[in-house]
C-alpha cells in the first residue's frame, strides 16, 4: 500500500507497538526527536536534485487516489462507496526519466467519514512538517474538485477553506486547481460550474488571481501525467504556510492559519451543539414537570447524544494544541491503532477463510466420494467376474498419469510401453510396471518369461532401483512397483528392496519374506503424497491368512471407501496412480459357488482409461 511514510511515524508504524493511550500524558510534548532522514520520504533511496514531490489534495471522493494510480501505475486503494477511503498520507513514486522520480503524496480529505478534521489536519501536518524539516520541498500541489458538485458548500467548502489556509499565498503559484468527473456532466453544465469556480473570489477566484492555474482532468493517464509535468517543468519549489508556521516558527497546530480556521469551525460546532443541548435540557425539565416519562426518556437519549458530540469537539480542539513533535507522536499512536485494527481484521479474515476452506474441503470430499462411488457402482455392474476353479490366475495392472498397462491370461491392453509390441515366440510378457512420466512417455520395467527389460530413463528416474537390480539381478524378480519421487518396491524370490519413507519401510519389514513366520507381500501400491497399500498373504500358519494394510493420506477416496468397508478383501493386484490422488485399479479374489472368482474395480480421471480397462477385463 504505502511506499514511504513520514520518518518517525513510519518506523513506529512498522516496528514498535503503539503506546497505550492512558500512558500518554495529555497535551505534553514528548522529548524532541531527531529530524527524519530524507531517505524516509524516498523509499530508502538517496535524494536526487531532480526528484519532485507533489501533494494531491481535495475533498473525499474527488478522485485523488484514482489520479495517483493513473499517473504512477501503482495499485492505490480507491473508494467506491460514500465512505472515505484514504486514511493516512501515502506516497507513491514513479520514474519520470532515469534521473527523475516523481513522488505523489496521497492525502485524506476533510469531512472524512471515519476521521475527525483534526485528525486529517494532523495527518497532513505531520507529513508536510517532517518532510520540510528534512529539507524536502514540494514542487507543487494538485487540488482536485468534482465538477459534478452542484454547489460549493458543505465538505467541499470546508476543504477549500482549510486548503487555502494550509497552503498560504506564496505557494499558490505552484497550485493547479483541477476539476474531475467531466464524463459525468454535460459540457455546458460543466463549463458553467467551472466559470463560477474561477470567477467567484471565495471559491477559486482569489487563488487564481495569486497565480494558481485551473485545468480539467480527463480521467486517463496522459491527462494525469500532463498535469504533473506542468508542475515539474521548472525548478521552483514551494513552502506552504503550514510548514513555515510549524517548523520555522515552531507554532502549535492551533496557532497555524489552518489550525485557527479549524479551531473556529470547531468552536462554531461546539456552540451549535451546546445550544441544542441547552434546548433539550429545557424540554426535559418541562417533561419532568409534566410527569411525561416517555418524553423524558426520549429527551434523555438526545441529551446524551449531544453531550458526546460536545465532548468530541472538545477533544478535537485540545488535540490541535500540539506542536510538531507531539503531532508526530500522536500520529504514531494513531498508526499503531490502525495497524492493530488492520492486523485484527486480517486475522479474523484469515480465520474465516480457513474455516470456510475446511467446510468446502469436507463438502468436496463427500461429494467426490459419493460421485466416485456411484460411478464405480455403475461401472462395476458392467464388469464380469473371472471364474477360476483351481489354482490362480495371473493379472498385472499398472497406471501412471494417463498411461495404463493391463495384462490378463488372455489379453494385454495398454496405451504406451512394452505391451504395445506383441511378444514373439516363446517369450511372454508377464507384467509391466509403469512409473514417472519422462518427456512424453512413462518410465517402465517389464517382466518377460525369459527376463526383464526396462525403459532407457529408468536409471535416471529410479536410480536406486537400478542399483538394486544390479545387486540382486533380474532373473528372479517377482514384482515391482514404481511410485512418485523415485520411490519403488521390488521383490525377488528371496529378497526385497525399496526406496520409501522410513515408516513405510518399517511396515514392509514386517512382511519380509526371509522371516520364517513372516507373511509374504503379494502386491504394493505406491501413490501420490506417500499413499500406499500393501496386500500380504501368510500361508505358513495353521490357518492360511491374508490381509492388507494401507495409508492413503486422505487421498484415493473411492479406494478408501472400498478398503474400509471390505476388511476381508483378498487383494491380488493393486496400482495407485502416482501422479494424482484419485486413480487406482484393484483386483481381488472372492469365493464363488464353484471355486473362486476375481473381481476388478478401476477409477480414473480419464474416462477413456476407464473404458479401456473395462474392455480389457471383459475380454474373454
Ligand atoms: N466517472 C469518474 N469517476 C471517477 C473519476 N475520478 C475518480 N472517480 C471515481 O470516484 C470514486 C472516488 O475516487 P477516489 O480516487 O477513491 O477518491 P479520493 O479522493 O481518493 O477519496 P478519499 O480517499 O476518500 O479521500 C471512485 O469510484 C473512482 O473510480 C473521474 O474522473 N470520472
Ligand atoms: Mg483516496
Amino acid at each position: 500500500m504505502a511506499l514511504v511514510h513520514a520518518g518517525p511515524a513510519h518506523s513506529q508504524f512498522y516496528d514498535a507497538p503503539a503506546m497505550p493511550e492512558s500512558d500518554q500524558p495529555e497535551n505534553v510534548a514528548p522529548a524532541a526527536r531527531e529530524p527524519p532522514e530524507p531517505e524516509d520520504f524516498r523509499g530508502g533511496r538517496a535524494p536526487r536534485p531532480n526528484d519532485a514531490f507533489i501533494a494531491v489534495m481535495g475533498v473525499t471522493g474527488s478522485g485523488k487516489s484514482s489520479f495517483i494510480s493513473l499517473c504512477s501505475g501503482k495499485a492505490v486503494r480507491i473508494g467506491h462507496t460514500l465512505e472515505a477511503c484514504t486514511a493516512i498520507v501515502d506516497v507513491y513514486a514513479y520514474d519520470m526519466s532515469p534521473d527523475q522520480t516523481v513522488y505523489l503524496i496521497d492525502t485524506p480529505g476533510f469531512d472524512d467519514t471515519n476521521k475527525s478534521d483534526t485528525e486529517v489536519l494532523s495527518e497532513i501536518a505531520v507529513w508536510l512538517g517532517s518532510s520540510y524539516k528534512s529539507k524536502i520541498l514540494l514542487s507543487g500541489i494538485i487540488y482536485l474538485h468534482r465538477i459534478t458538485d452542484v454547489r460549493m458548500q458543505g465538505s467541499a467548502k470546508k476543504n477549500l477553506l482549510m486548503f487555502k489556509q494550509l497552503c498560504g499565498q506564496d505557494a499558490l503559484k505552484q497550485v493547479i486547481l483541477v476539476t474531475t468527473m467531466w464524463d459525468k456532466v454535460s459540457q455546458e453544465e460543466g463549463k458553467r460550474r467551472e466559470d463560477e469556480l474561477i470567477h467567484t473570489s471565495e471559491f477559486w477566484g482569489w487563488m487564481v488571481s495569486k497565480g494558481s492555474s485551473v485545468r480539467r482532468h480527463g480521467h486517463n493517464e496522459s491527462s494525469a501525467k500532463e498535469l504533473v509535468h506542468q508542475l515539474i517543468g521548472h525548478s521552483n519549489c514551494i513552502t506552504t504556510d503550514l510548514q513555515k508556521q510549524l517548523i520555522d516558527e515552531n507554532l502549535t497546530l492551533d496557532q497555524t492559519s489552518a489550525g485557527r480556521e479549524l479551531k473556529s469551525e470547531l468552536l462554531k460546532e461546539q456552540e451549535k451543539w451546546a445550544k441544542r443541548l441547552h434546548e433539550v435540557e429545557e424540554q426535559m425539565r418541562e417533561a419532568i414537570k409534566q410527569r411525561d416519562q416517555e418524553a423524558e426518556e426520549a429527551l434523555k437519549e438526545v441529551r446524551d447524544e449531544y453531550t458526546v458530540k460536545i465532548q468530541r469537539v472538545e477533544q478535537d480542539t485540545v488535540a490541535l494544541r500540539f506542536n510538531m513533535e507531539s503531532l508526530i507522536s500522536q500520529r504514531d499512536i494513531r498508526l499503531g491503532k490502525l495497524q492493530q485494527k488492520m492486523y485484527d481484521e486480517q486475522n479474523a479474515h484469515t480465520a474465516q477463510i480457513k474455516e470456510m476452506k475446511e467446510k468446502v474441503d469436507i463438502l468436496a470430499n463427500r461429494l467426490s466420494t459419493e460421485y466416485m462411488h456411484s460411478e464405480l457402482e455403475h461401472h462395476h455392474k458392467k464388469l464380469k467376474p473371472w471364474p477360476c476353479r483351481k489354482g490362480k490366475l495371473a493379472f498385472s495392472i499398472s497406471m501412471a498419469g494417463v498411461y495404463y498397462t493391463c495384462i490378463s491370461p488372455v489379453i494385454t491392453r495398454c496405451n504406451e510401453g512394452p505391451g504395445q509390441t506383441p511378444a514373439s515366440g516363446s517369450k511372454q510378457l508377464r507384467s509391466v510396471f509403469l512409473g514417472k512420466k519422462c518427456g512424453e512417455s512413462p518410465t517402465w520395467l517389464a517382466r518377460y518369461s525369459d527376463g526383464v527389460e526396462m525403459s532407457e530413463n529408468l536409471k535416471v528416474e529410479y536410480p536406486r532401483l537400478q542399483e538394486a537390480l544390479a545387486t540382486h539381478g533380474v532373473d528372479h524378480l517377482k514384482t515391482c512397483t514404481l511410485g512418485p519421487n523415485q520411490t519403488y518396491y521390488a521383490r525377488w524370490k528371496s529378497s526385497w528392496s525399496s526406496n520409501v519413507p522410513d515408516n513405510l519401510k518399517n511396515t514392509l519389514k514386517i512382511y519380509d519374506p526371509k522371516k520364517r513366520d513372516g507373511a509374504r507381500i503379494v502386491t504394493v501400491g505406491l501413490g501420490y503424497d506417500g499413499a500406499y497399500v500393501i496386500a500380504y498373504r501368510n500361508s505358513r500358519g495353521v490357518k492360511p491368512s491374508h490381509g492388507f494394510t494401507y495409508g492413503l493420506k486422505g487421498h484415493y477416496q473411492a479406494l478408501r471407501e472400498i478398503l474400509s468397508k471390505k476388511k476381508n478383501l483378498k487383494i491380488v493386484a493393486i496400482t495407485l496412480n502416482p501422479e494424482n490422488a484419485t486413480d487406482f485399479i484393484l483386483i481381488w479374489e472372492e469365493k464363488a459357488t464353484k471355486g473362486k472368482s476375481y473381481r476388478m474395480q478401476c477409477y480414473s480421471q480419464y474416462e477413456t482409461v476407464i473404458k479401456e480397462v473395462e474392455t480389457w477385463w471383459n475380454w474373454r
